[in-house]
């Protein structure tokens, strides 16, 4: 493989894709395809060399701009989507037009020049699970984690149109001979994390000396995972997955929102009761946790950032010492979830 398109590789997730792909695939070309949305940012590639990422600024809905990219490509790995399920809740018009118009665009464009396509996708397709304590097995019993058989049962339009976009792929899979696979991750935390979501919230609230907020009770448990092990994870698929297979990526990372929180407190040195209970999210998921076991047996990946409190003190630092990348966005996303008495 030697050129890569990456969709939505100014974002998150994709950014820290792009930048792990440089620094360990030296015969690699990466080119970013990103409409920089709110969320989007070139700074989220600042400093990798010219001659190894090309940013061309377009539409994954655009057929123009995806053929004449595709054409040229030996894989495409689709991050590019709307992602938060607040905005979601608020307005779905993006996530549909993106998530699954979008996916379709690069899906048919694939198609005719039988390029390798990895669909990014979240384990939130699942819809959620009881809490540990109210199942049987606490958690670890059979169908007490999501696995690649568990029935898509999404619950917000985000989540809706993550999952009508797999639902295609698999469909262009079967219908077409498509040479592709769909990653399914858990909640990732890491640098370049948009200060919307809720590990990035809570720091930068503190350091913006506002409080941190939880929503409803903070019982919600998500299942976190390193940013990094996510990137390791997706090219071992893309390059040794095995055609029209679905893999769940975790890293038994599941956590109640108020024990993160009340990591973030302790590690930022501030008294446990400094936060804010507010207005809950419609719909909100109760519990995600992942089996991965598939992917470990089968590819033999695993991850490393195994102490969730070393990654956070690791992703707090990045915070401190990139204030300049987030202090700009700050207020108006706090300004935003005013509104909503979030
Ligand atoms: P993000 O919101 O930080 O980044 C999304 C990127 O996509 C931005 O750069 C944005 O500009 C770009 N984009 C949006 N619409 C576009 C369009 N129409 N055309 C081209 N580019 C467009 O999101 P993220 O958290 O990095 O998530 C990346 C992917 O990973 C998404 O597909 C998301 O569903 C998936 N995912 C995220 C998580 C998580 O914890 N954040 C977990 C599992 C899966
Ligand atoms: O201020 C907050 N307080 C709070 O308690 C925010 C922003 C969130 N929360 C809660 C809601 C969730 O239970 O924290 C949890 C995590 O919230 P988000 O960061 O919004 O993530 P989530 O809704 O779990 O979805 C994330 O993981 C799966 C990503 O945003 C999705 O793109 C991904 O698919």
């Amino acid at each position: 493989m030697k050129e890569l398109l990456v969709t939505g590789g100014a974002g998150f997730i994709g950014a820290n894709f792009v930048r792990y792909v440089v620094a360990y695939q030296p015969d690699v070309h990466v080119t970013v395809l990103d409409k920089l949305t709110y969320a989007g940012n070139r700074a989220n590639l600042a400093g990798l060399p010219a001659e190894r990422v090309t940013l061309v600024v377009g539409d994954i809905a655009d057929a123009v701009v995806v053929d004449r990219l595709v054409r040229d490509a030996d894989a495409v790995v689709n991050y590019a989507a709307e992602s938060h399920n607040d905005r979601s809740l608020l307005d779905p018009s993006p996530f549909m037009q993106t998530n699954i118009v979008g996916t379709y665009t690069l899906l048919q464009a694939c198609r005719q020049y039988g390029v390798r396509f990895h669909q990014i996708s979240t384990d939130e397709v699942y819809g959620d699970l009881p809490l540990r304590q109210d199942l049987p097995g606490h958690g670890e019993g059979a169908g007490e984690k999501f696995t690649p058989q568990s029935r898509y049962n999404p619950s917000s339009p985000y989540s809706a149109s993550k999952a009508s976009a797999d639902m295609l792929v698999r469909a262009w899979v079967r219908s077409f001979g498509l040479k592709a696979t769909i990653s399914n991750c858990s909640n990732n935390y890491g640098p370049y994390q948009y200060v919307e979501k809720f590990i990035p919230r809570q720091i930068t609230n503190i350091l913006s000396h506002r409080r941190p907020k939880l929503y409803g009770a903070g019982v919600n448990v998500r299942d976190w995972i390193h940013v990094d092990d996510h990137s390791r994870a997706v090219w071992t698929i893309l390059t040794r997955g095995k055609l029209g297979e679905t893999y769940l990526i975790g890293a038994n990372g599941e956590h109640s929102n108020r024990e993160v929180l009340g990591h973030i407190l302790k590690l930022m040195g501030q008294p446990a009761d400094a936060f804010d209970y507010v207005h809950d999210r419609p719909g909100h998921d109760v519990r995600y946790a992942i089996d991965a076991s598939y992917l470990q047996q089968s590819l033999g990946w695993q991850p490393r950032v195994t102490d969730f409190t070393a990654g956070l003190r690791q992703t707090i630092a990045w915070y401190r010492a990139h204030e300049a990348w987030w202090r700009g966005d700050k207020d108006r996303v706090e300004a935003g979830y005013r509104e909503t008495g979030q």
